[in-house]
């Protein structure tokens, strides 16, 4: 009966072990077939307790959330220029975020954590009217929320 009740808290200990979150990259790019200044992917679907991590392909990227797109209580970052910034998304909705050196050039990408609904149609009003500061790539952030399913 013993072995039992050991077999069984160690299968406790298992499922409560945070086994099934995954982590996920997104590169930072100067170029990628033709478009300037991108994260790939740029819209990436997670769900909460996932990692994401950003990936220095070529030197003078950063990834830093914008504080107008970001789900309420969650957590804002900013990751140093060329930085593999690792994020954990613990709350679920519509994430915005930026390469600060190249924000002004539309350098942008959207991350879906679970339910995007808690502030998505919020993110995508700041998004465009965001981008229209933007010197290049002005539409992207309509290109990006018209991927979102
Ligand atoms: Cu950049």
């Amino acid at each position: 009966m013993w072995k039992t009740k050991i077999l069984f808290l160690f299968m406790m200990v298992l499922a409560s072990v945070d086994v099934y979150s995954e982590e996920y990259q997104i590169k930072m790019l100067s170029s990628l077939e033709g478009k300037m200044m991108v994260f790939e992917p740029p819209v990436l679907y997670i769900k909460a307790g996932d990692t994401v991590k950003w990936i220095s392909k070529e030197p003078g990227h950063n990834s830093a959330s914008i504080d107008e797109m970001l789900p309420k209580n969650a957590k804002s970052w900013n990751g140093a220029v060329n930085e593999e910034i690792s994020v954990k998304f613990d709350v679920e909705g519509t994430y915005g975020y930026k390469c600060t050196p190249h924000y002004i050039l539309g350098m942008v990408g959207l991350i879906i954590v679970g339910e995007k609904s808690s502030n998505f149609e919020q993110a995508k009003n700041s998004a465009l009217s965001i981008e229209k500061k933007f010197a290049t790539n002005k539409n992207r952030f309509t290109e990006y929320f018209a991927k979102v399913k």
